[in-house]
């Protein structure tokens, strides 16, 4: 993290140089599209995140340089004031979503930088988030706990980016902890750190550099088609809240009554909740094993059923069982971005070659290659 590049421009820019922090993106070993169906994940918070430096101005706007982009935006903190940038509007979010809940802030000066790869499905902008929400309850001294500031982040996506994502990655940035994952029942916000070392095996993304245009109008969708089977089973069990609460049985109920492709979907996030849970057991045993075949069945099913995979992402999940990778999958929102991977030790080099080789043949790019490193969550510097 240039910590040193971001001090430069911020004092060239504003004068005297700030306070730092810092909050990381996250990788999740499995349980996808879950946390908004309320049900569980196991993420963790990586070495990598978004850094900004930051400072009252003594007055009531926003001075904001992003690093890596050379771009410079100005705003004030009214509801009608949110500026033009996509960077600048998730700043602009937090600040209005800590408003809301009756927090003071003031204007600011800040720069910042990231070494968390964007679009890549690491969650580049719950880091961003996160280290904002966190920055100004410290600045401001505003006492918001740490489930608040992951649920500023996610209210920040809703309403000022339009992506209706659940709480997954705020959280795993905000309460992250080096070396453990965060066992998350996303209804409850219940969460247990599992250690996680797994001997012998390394953990390592790659990277199919696939970008959607339409990300998040098709996680909207998702989203919508499982609000959708929802309803329909709610007809027969009031109960049923989330889908998280459904079973097979009851998505079998309602077959004729929801879209083919609705029912797909659900029947992936139901499959996929038990293939969390069953995962976490064998982890607790240190059976890694099946922990990857857990993953293999995730990524089948989210490229069958929940249909969020791509071509580049299936070849790269090939190549893994070709090369005796353990466990290997298409990770976060999908559409693009990385596989995540449990690579017995002495399979890696030869995986890790192979395949950059052949996806670089076969799709004319190089993939890239992230080893993962668990780290700590939101943290002033
Ligand atoms: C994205 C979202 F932001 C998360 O909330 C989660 O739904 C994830 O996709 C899929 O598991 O990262």
């Amino acid at each position: 993290m240039n910590k040193k590049l971001v001090t430069d421009k911020f004092v060239e820019l504003f004068g005297e140089t700030g306070d730092f922090y810092f909050s990381p993106g996250r990788v999740n070993l499995i349980g996808e599209h879950t946390d908004y169906n309320g049900g569980f994940v196991l993420p963790g918070a990586i070495d990598k995140g978004m850094l900004a430096c930051i400072k009252v101005n003594g007055t009531d706007k926003v001075r904001a340089f992003a690093v890596d982009l050379n771009e410079y935006a100005e705003f004030g903190m009214q509801e009608d004031d949110a500026p033009e940038q996509s960077w600048a509007r998730y700043i602009f979010g937090v600040i209005r979503e800590i408003m809301k809940r009756g927090g003071q802030v003031k204007g600011f000066d800040t720069a910042f930088s990231g070494d968390v790869p964007l679009g890549a499905g690491l969650s580049s902008s719950a880091a961003l988030e996160s280290t904002y929400a966190f920055a100004l309850n410290d600045m401001f001294k505003l006492g918001i706990d740490k489930f608040d500031l992951a649920k500023i982040g996610q209210a920040t996506e809703h309403n000022y980016i339009g992506v209706k994502c659940g709480i997954m990655d705020q959280f795993a940035s905000v309460f992250g902890k080096e070396g453990h994952l965060i066992r998350l029942d996303c209804r409850s916000l219940e969460y247990e750190y599992v250690p996680f070392n797994p001997k012998g095996y390394k953990v390592v993304l790659i990277d199919s550099v696939v970008k959607h245009e339409l990300a998040s109008s098709a996680y909207n969708k998702r989203r919508e088609s499982c609000e959708a089977v929802v309803k329909a089973i709610q007809k027969r069990h009031p109960e049923v809240e989330l889908l998280r609460d459904a079973d097979m049985a009851m998505l079998a109920e309602v077959k004729g009554e929801v879209t083919a492709e609705d029912y797909m979907r659900a029947e992936y996030v139901i499959e996929e909740i038990q293939r969390l849970l069953d995962a976490c057991e064998a982890l607790k045993k240190g059976d890694y094993k099946t922990v990857g075949e857990k993953m293999y069945g995730t990524h089948e099913g989210m490229s069958k059923l929940y249909e969020v995979s791509c071509e580049e992402l299936d070849f790269l999940n090939d190549i893994a069982k070709k090369c005796g990778v353990i466990g290997s999958r298409v990770m976060g929102g999908g559409f693009g971005g990385c596989t995540i991977n449990l690579v017995p030790e002495d399979k890696y080099d030869t995986f890790v070659d192979t395949a950059v080789k052949e996806f670089t043949h076969k799709f004319g790019k190089e993939p890239k290659v992230y080893p993962v490193k668990i780290g700590d969550g939101s943290r002033k510097l």
